[in-house]
């Protein structure tokens, strides 16, 4: 069975959310589209604590973009976004959510990131999603969301170690692109490590 994941569109990767990401909002009828071609949708949500480590806001002097080292981890420092409880960890208001059949919260302990909805940065937490799929006989993952160079990239590349065929459906994700050309890296990077890149419309012609 196939699974698309959906990760991470939030509020504040949309275009005027914290963590705005360029033309994130674009991606969202071309996430409502591929849906119904799938038996299994789930959804992760980055949720943070106000105090969460990744913030630069909670260090003194620090800015967003500038490193630290975070129990062990570099740690690159983002602006205060998907803080839990506020409108902008909310699902973008357009999302369909109707078929989303379990929702995968990341980012909850303050002392780790989580850009994987599989796992943590230092992967040492599952979130549980390997079990979940697994359970409902998934053997292949379509991602789609935001951030193709963070959250979505992390994501598919857990899904190729955990054993799943690993497609990244290109029209459906948007990088935050802190460097120029870090969304054709993504890319190249996961088709190296054995993921496929393809286009929404391939994906619609593969299913009908
Ligand atoms: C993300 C940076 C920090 C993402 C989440 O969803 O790509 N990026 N938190
Ligand atoms: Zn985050």
């Amino acid at each position: 069975m196939d699974a698309l994941l959906l990760v991470d569109i939030q509020n504040d990767f949309l275009p005027d959310g914290a963590l705005a990401v360029k033309e994130g909002d674009q991606i969202i009828p071309v996430v409502n589209e591929l849906q119904p071609y799938f038996e299994l949708v789930v959804a992760t949500q980055d949720f943070h604590p106000a105090d969460h480590g990744s913030f630069a806001a909670n260090h003194s002097g620090k800015k967003p973009g500038e490193y630290i080292i975070l129990e062990g981890l570099e740690q690159i420092l983002w602006p205060v976004h998907c803080v839990q409880g506020t409108a902008g960890a909310e699902f973008a208001k357009t999302l369909k959510m109707n078929q989303v059949a379990t929702v995968v919260k990341k980012g909850l302990d303050k002392n780790i990131d989580s850009y994987s909805g599989f796992y943590d940065n230092g992967h040492k937490r599952s979130t549980g999603l390997t079990r979940y799929l697994k359970d409902k006989g998934v053997h292949r993952v379509f991602v789609t969301g935001l951030a193709a160079d963070y959250c979505v990239k992390f994501t598919a590349l857990d899904a190729l170690k955990e054993g799943f065929k690993t497609v990244v459906v290109q029209d459906a994700t948007r990088a935050v692109n802190l460097e120029e050309g870090d969304f054709e890296k993504a890319m190249d990077e996961l088709r190296e490590k054995g993921a496929k890149v393809m286009q929404s419309k391939e994906v619609v012609k593969m299913k009908s």
